[in-house]
């Protein structure tokens, strides 16, 4: 069985608890405390070097980590990651997008606001998040209008990766309300059979 460590609260591990849930896979799930420094015990940087979670370990004590690749990693094989190499491309596209120009404003505005509870010294670095996020919600808004999910007809791990924090941008202080097409996309999302909520 898979073993997840993890912290409900994150995106990035709800990215790869979503993931099992949608493939009906077991897993154990190994609760770690950031703001403890949980990540930063030996023990845990021996399953990941660069003290973050999630990590995936496999059975035979195999540690994946960085969200998105384990998401390629399970998602292997199934219909959440297309074989053709253009639309395999387009998934990595949009998770890299998600890497560098929408979770480090997203979900670091919610660090701040939820995990921190908005500290004076850090409400300049806030503001910065909330401008170049909407800018990314921008760009997922105009993929949303043409197409029903970010690759296409095909929901896929692209969907996974940037459903995590997008779902909660509120909790970072954003406003989706002039973004129609993505809130249908999160109502999509959401409406998949085996969906299992964040804190679910
Ligand atoms: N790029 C990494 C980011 C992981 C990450 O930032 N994890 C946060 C929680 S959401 C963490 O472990 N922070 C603890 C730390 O940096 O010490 C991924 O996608 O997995």
């Amino acid at each position: 069985m898979f073993k997840v460590y993890g912290d409900y609260r994150s995106g990035n591990c709800y990215k790869v608890k979503l993931m099992l849930h949608l493939l009906g896979k077991e897993y154990q799930w190994i609760a770690i405390d950031i703001l403890k420094g949980e990540t930063q015990s030996e023990a845990f940087l021996a399953k990941n070097p660069n003290g973050k979670i999630p990590v995936l370990e496999l059975e035979d004590g195999t540690c994946l980590w960085e969200s998105n690749a384990i998401l390629n990693f399970l998602a292997d094989g199934s219909e959440f990651l297309p074989s053709e190499p253009r639309l395999r491309t387009q998934v990595l596209q949009w998770q890299f997008f998600e890497q560098y120009s929408h979770e480090p404003y997203v979900a670091v505005a919610r660090f701040i606001q939820l995990y921190l509870g908005m500290p004076e010294e850090r409400s300049e670095e806030h503001a910065r998040c909330l401008k170049l996020g909407y800018k990314a919600l921008k760009v997922m808004e105009k993929q949303l209008e043409r197409t029903p999910y970010l690759v296409g007809e095909q929901y896929s791990i692209a969907d996974i990766a940037l459903y995590a924090y997008t779902h909660v941008a509120d909790e970072g202080g954003f406003s989706l309300e002039a973004f129609p097409a993505v809130r249908a996309w999160l109502d999509r999302i959401a409406s998949h059979p085996r969906h299992v909520t964040m804190l679910g």
